[in-house]
């Protein structure tokens, strides 16, 4: 067969192909490693140089012709399929929007936000932390030495033996999040005003308690501070956050390794339908009472010494208290394992709206 007709033949075939499959067996037959013309170009190399000057152009001007019209032949499939694929889609205009999100904020989330809100007004920064900390800033620090009971008082997780930081010190999940305010104090000056919130972790179960909670915790560095300072701060914050403003604080005497003196605050709650309520005469009401909700205190000289700071120089007051019960306290939830259940229809019915960002001018609540 001369190289002529090899090229109308292949152009024809190439030209009665149905569809891509028949095309790509047509390419291998002629252009594959095996193919026809691949075999013609492989003749070249045992030509004598008179043959090739003669034969050469006209083998390589075949393959560039069966080459266009395959790839012509390739794009009219591609095109036309194309055609028929938007010939069959529509796209139908007048239909209704989909349905909007129906995730809600979580009571944890929203009530993080309202604390944050309420003590930015305060001038407080929110601080955070790893939750994966050292033995050292979890305890030592705080002046919880190896052998104080308060170490086995807060069932610690801590990780294997071996996995220990650079400075030798055993790891574990934090079981507050005081370790926050131990690394602020090290890398920053005072003043200091922040709030640390963040999960925390203690191996503990029950009705009451879950292995990971949330906690706040508030510190305050400044000369010259005393416990006036404290009760207005926390009586001011539980007002705004319960927005109330007859909440009524009593300081009970207590005692924790990081904070000399210690108090416990409770606050007054009346009795409304059944359930207690933050706020009120809790003499009044023949129900109503205290309640303990926050721990707190001046923080210790040793805290402050073991974060190089003069305690002759700087004072200060911490508190801490759990954001879940703060939750179960404003919104009258009363269990603490729903919070972690995951239950559609309890998040569909305790969760806020997306964009319900709580600001102070438009009230903290909902
Ligand atoms: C530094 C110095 C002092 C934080 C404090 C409490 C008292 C407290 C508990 C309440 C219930 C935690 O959620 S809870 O289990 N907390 O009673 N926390 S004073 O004191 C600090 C923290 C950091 C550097």
């Amino acid at each position: 067969m001369t190289i002529e007709t090899m090229g109308s033949e292949a152009l024809a075939r190439i030209a009665a192909a149905q569809d891509a499959t028949a095309l790509e067996s047509l390419r291998v037959e002629f252009l594959g490693k095996q193919g026809s013309i691949s075999g013609l170009l492989k003749t070249l190399g045992k030509m004598t140089p008179e043959e090739r000057q003669s034969e050469g152009p006209k083998i390589q001007a075949l393959r560039e012709t069966v080459q266009t019209a395959l790839t012509e032949r390739k794009d009219a499939f591609e095109a036309a399929a194309l055609e028929a694929q938007l010939a069959s889609e529509t796209l139908d205009l007048t239909l209704p929007a989909p349905q909007a999100p129906a995730g809600s904020v979580h009571p944890v989330s929203q009530v993080m936000d309202e604390l944050a809100e309420v003590f930015a007004d305060m001038g407080f920064a929110v601080a955070t932390g790893p939750e994966i900390e050292d033995d050292w800033r979890n305890f030592t620090a705080l002046n919880i030495p190896e052998t104080h009971p308060a170490r086995a008082m807060h069932d610690t997780f801590y990780f294997p033996d071996q996995m220990r930081n650079a400075d030798g010190q055993k790891m574990l999940l934090r079981t507050h999040t005081s370790p926050v305010q131990i690394r602020t104090m090290m890398n920053q000056e005072p003043p200091i005003r922040i709030i640390a919130p963040g999960r925390v972790y203690r191996s503990d179960s029950d009705a009451t308690h879950t292995p990971m909670f949330h906690q706040i915790e508030g510190l305050v560095i400044d000369k010259g501070i005393n416990l006036g300072h404290l009760k207005w701060t926390l009586e001011t914050f539980l007002r705004a956050f319960f927005e109330r403003d007859d909440v009524v604080l009593r300081l009970r005497p207590s005692y924790f390794p990081f904070t000399e003196p210690s108090v416990e605050v409770d606050v007054g709650y009346t009795v409304i339908n059944g359930k207690r309520v933050i706020g009120g005469d809790p003499n009044a009401s023949e129900n109503g009472g205290w309640m303990e909700v926050l721990g707190s205190g001046m923080v210790n000289r040793k805290v402050i010494e073991a974060c190089n700071l003069d305690p002759d120089e700087w004072q200060g007051f911490a508190f801490g208290t759990g954001v879940d019960r703060l939750a179960m306290l404003k919104y009258g939830m009363d269990d603490l394992r729903a919070f972690f259940d995951g239950d559609i229809r309890w998040l569909k019915h305790y969760g806020f709206a997306a964009l319900d960002v709580p600001t102070l001018s438009g009230g903290v609540g909902a």
